[in-house]
C-alpha cells in the first residue's frame, strides 16, 4: 500500500482550529518582505475549488478567494511534524515492513499479513484509514498494488479520502490511459521530452523501445521509465535509515571557564535537542557535550544515562555535569562554543521497567 495524507498541512490547521473546517483554508509561507508576499504551501479541498494550488503567490490566492470567507494561516512546520510522527507510528504497527518517504507519505508492505490476498489488503487499508481518522482526525488516500510504483500511482487516483485497488491482472488497463506525469519521478522536464516524442500517456510510453528511452533519459531513468510504463517494479519496502544522533552547537555570549556562565546556553541547547527527539519519536541513551575552546581545539565528553530519555531536564543536567567536570579536568581551558549531543537513539520510550510496572498498577 501507499498512503498519502490529504491536504496535510491544511487538515492539521483545521484540527487545531475547528472553526476553519467549513471554510477554504490556505496555508501560507510568508517571505517577510511585505505583509502579503510569499507562496501557498497547500490549501484544503474547499480552497482548491477556486483554483488555489501549492506554489502560487499568496496575493494570487487572495484574489481567487476574494468573494468568500477564506482563512489564510501561516505554516507551522514543527506542529505538522509532530502530527506526522504520531500518524507514522500508527502506520508502522499495521505493516510487515514500513517505509516513510515524506512528511505525509509512506509505503506499507502487507504481503505477509494478507497472504497476498487483495480483498484482505482492502480490509487492511480500510482499517488503517479508520485508525488514522479516529486517533488524529486526518483523512488519507491509499493505493494498493502488486508493487510500489503502482501503489503510489493508485494512491493519487481518487483524492481525498480515496482507496484504489489495482490487482495484478488490472495493471495494464489501469495505467494505459494515465498521463506520463503520473509516474513518480516524471516532472515537467521529462514530460516535455516525452511530448517531443509524441508520448503523453503511459500506454504510448510503453510502446517506446528501451533504446530510445535510454538515449533520451540516460541509463537509469530510461530503464526505470521502460519498466514503470509496464507496471514493473521490484523495489522492496524498507525502513529508511534512522538518525543515530541529534546535536546542537552555539557560540557563548562571552568566552568563559566558569561553568555557571554556560548554563543558560546549555538549557537552550538541551531543550532544542529534546524537541528534536520528541518530534522524531525517539529516546536517547547517552548525552555528550562538545567543547570548542578559544584555541579552537575541540573536545567531547559523554555519559550514559540511567535509562532512555527524551527529557530536556535530564539532558540539561547531564550536560551541566559534563561541562563542570571538563573544566575541572582542564585548568587552562577557556570555552568559546558549546554543543549538546544526544546519541544512542532508539524508537523505544524512556520508561524504565520499574515505572512501567508502577503505571500499570
Ligand atoms: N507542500 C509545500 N509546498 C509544496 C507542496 C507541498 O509546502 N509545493 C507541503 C504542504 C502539504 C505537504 O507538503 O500539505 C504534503 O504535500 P502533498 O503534495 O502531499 O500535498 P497535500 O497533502 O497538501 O495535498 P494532497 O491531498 O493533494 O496530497
Ligand atoms: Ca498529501
Ligand atoms: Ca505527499
Amino acid at each position: 500500500m501507499h498512503l498519502d495524507l490529504d491536504s496535510f498541512y491544511a487538515q492539521c490547521e483545521e484540527n487545531a482550529n475547528p472553526s476553519l473546517k467549513a471554510k477554504p483554508v490556505v496555508v501560507c509561507v510568508y517571505s517577510g518582505r511585505t505583509a502579503e508576499s510569499g507562496a501557498v504551501s497547500t490549501a484544503n479541498y474547499e480552497a482548491r475549488k477556486y483554483g488555489v494550488r501549492a506554489g502560487i503567490p499568496i496575493v494570487r490566492a487572495k484574489k481567487l478567494l476574494e468573494s468568500v470567507d477564506a482563512a489564510f494561516v501561516p505554516m507551522n512546520h514543527l506542529y505538522y511534524e509532530q502530527v506526522s510522527e504520531r500518524i507514522m507510528e500508527i502506520l508502522r504497527t499495521q505493516a510487515d515492513a514500513f517505509e516513510q518517504t515524506s512528511i505525509d507519505e509512506a509505503f506499507l508492505d502487507v504481503s505477509k499479513r494478507t497472504a497476498l490476498n487483495f480483498d484482505a489488503a482492502r480490509s487492511a487499508a480500510l482499517e488503517v484509514k479508520k485508525q488514522v481518522l479516529m486517533q488524529e482526525s486526518v483523512t488519507a488516500s491509499i493505493g494498493i498494488g502488486p508493487n510500489k510504483v503502482i501503489a503510489k500511482i493508485a494512491s493519487d487516483q481518487s483524492k481525498p479520502d480515496g482507496l484504489t485497488l489495482v490487482r495484478p491482472e488490472e495493471v495494464t488497463q489501469f495505467l494505459s490511459p494515465l498521463p506520463v506525469s503520473r509516474i513518480p519521478g516524471v516532472g515537467k522536464k521529462a514530460e516535455e521530452k516525452l511530448s517531443q516524442l509524441s508520448v503523453s500517456t503511459i500506454s504510448q510510453l510503453s510502446n517506446l523501445g528501451p533504446a530510445i528511452l535510454v538515449e533520451t533519459f540516460g541509463k537509469s531513468l530510461g530503464a526505470y521509465l521502460y519498466r514503470a510504463s509496464r507496471g514493473e517494479d521490484d523495489d522492496p519496502v524498507k525502513e529508511r535509515e534512522q538518525p543515530t544522533q541529534f546535536s546542537r552547537i552555539a557560540t557563548l555570549k562571552e568566552n568563559t571557564r566558569r561553568a555557571e556562565d554556560t548554563f543558560p546556553l546549555l538549557t537552550e541547547l538541551a531543550n532544542s535537542v529534546s524537541a528534536k527527539l520528541v518530534s522524531h519519536g525517539m529516546s536517547c541513551k547517552s548525552v555528550a557535550i562538545i567543547a570548542i575552546l578559544t584555541d579552537l581545539s575541540i573536545h567531547n565528553r559523554s555519559k550514559m544515562l540511567e535509562s532512555l530519555s527524551t527529557d530536556g531536564k535530564v539532558i540539561e543536567a547531564t550536560a551541566r555535569q559534563l561541562t563542570q567536570e571538563f573544566l575541572q579536568s582542564k585548568p587552562d581551558a577557556v570555552l568559546r562554543r558549546l554543543g549538546v549531543r544526544a546519541s544512542g537513539l532508539t524508537r523505544e520510550t524512556g520508561q524504565t521497567n520499574m515505572s512501567k510496572f508502577l503505571t500499570a498498577q
